[in-house]
């Protein structure tokens, strides 16, 4: 089995996920209004319904994030220094970073960092042959809370990577107080590059959380059946729709499940009582004009170097770099 670094043993961090899974589950279902955080869609089943997310017509982002990568491909690798490591936040599968990869052939070594481990350890498997020269240290770990990169980067440069516009799975204040973990990450003098989704027209923002094909709302849902595979709940799927749409005062596209009838669940022994048409609140995703994106970045520490975006200006992607830090006081 490949070497994957986790914030504790094997055994015990499997009960405390689960624990801690239980207990966010709980808090949100008896919140008012209804939530789940959607760091929890991502267990192999959600990884997978999202890799088919990002093939879809309806869905832009990873299409045109991809484009931009590819037209400043040159740029990117001009940022790396030799021998830098490459720490990447929400990983997934990796589609993104073979671009840097291939354009920044004086990396030493790659560092995804994921929540979802066992979908990770697959997607690393199939790197590893692609690029034997370079070492992969997959970490699988919420990257919300603080952790340690291997030691094996100890003395190298560092550079991150946040793609897919994840930072707009964050509310506001937490995509600031993120940032600012990633400085102390990276280090005084690194960079990040980061993949933010743009406001846009509302129909885009619509159809691409809407799709035809009914994969986002399979996303969606399985959340609750997560819940009923891990913590032994009996959600009835068929009896909860997807709902998505953009919330245009606070710029970000929300996904609830909403209850079809008056209902009650039973999740670790708790009775969850729903009204009907009641929601869960499960994700939001955040849009940034160019500028709102950059004022964060700066109120986090970081000075943006660049933005670069497609011809429709529907995505973009920043260049952050972290002042050096100031020498230690005698
Ligand atoms: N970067 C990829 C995948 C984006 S999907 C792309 O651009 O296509 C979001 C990814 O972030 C998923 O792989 C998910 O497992 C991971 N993720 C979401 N919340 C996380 C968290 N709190 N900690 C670590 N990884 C997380
Ligand atoms: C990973 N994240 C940026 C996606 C998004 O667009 O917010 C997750 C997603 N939710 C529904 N479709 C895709």
């Amino acid at each position: 089995m490949p070497a994957l670094a986790r914030r504790a043993p094997a055994a015990e961090s499997i009960s405390a996920e689960t624990a801690a899974f239980a207990a966010d589950t709980i808090a949100g279902l008896t919140a008012l209004p209804k939530r789940l955080p959607p760091k929890y869609f991502y267990d192999a089943a959600g990884s997978e319904l999202f890799e088919r997310i990002t093939a879809l017509p309806e869905y832009y982002p990873t299409r045109t994030e991809i484009g931009i990568l590819n037209e400043h491909a040159k740029d990117i690798a001009a940022l790396i220094p030799d021998g830098a490591a490459l720490i990447e936040f929400g990983s997934g599968s990796s589609t993104k970073t073979r671009i840097v990869l291939d354009a920044a052939r004086q990396l030493a070594a790659y560092v995804p960092v994921d929540i979802s481990a066992e979908f990770l350890l697959q997607q690393i498997d199939g790197l590893r042959s692609e690029y034997p020269r370079l070492t992969m240290l997959p970490v699988a770990a919420d990257f919300s809370q603080p952790f340690e990169p291997p030691d094996a980067i100890a003395a190298m440069p560092r550079v991150g990577f946040f793609p897919g516009s994840t930072i707009g799975n964050l509310e506001p204040h937490e995509a600031c107080s993120f940032l600012r973990q990633v400085g102390r990450i990276l280090g005084g003098g690194s960079a990040l590059i980061v993949g933010v989704d743009l406001i846009k027209d509302v129909q885009v923002l619509n159809d691409a959380y809407n799709d035809g094909a009914g994969v986002t709302a399979a996303f969606n849902k399985n959340l609750l059946a997560r819940i009923n595979r891990e913590l032994g709940a009996r959600f009835d799927l068929a009896a909860f729709e997807h709902h998505a749409f953009y919330n245009r005062e606070r710029a970000r596209i929300e996904m609830h499940l909403a209850s079809c009838r008056r209902q009650r669940v039973i999740v670790c022994g708790r009775r969850i009582d729903f009204r009907i048409g009641e929601t869960i609140h499960t994700e939001n995703s955040y849009k940034y004009s160019l500028e709102s994106f950059a004022v964060m970045a700066r109120g986090a520490g970081w000075t943006p170097l660049a933005a670069w975006t497609d011809r429709k200006q529907y995505f973009s992607v920043h260049v952050l770099a972290l002042p050096h830090e100031p020498p230690a006081a005698a």
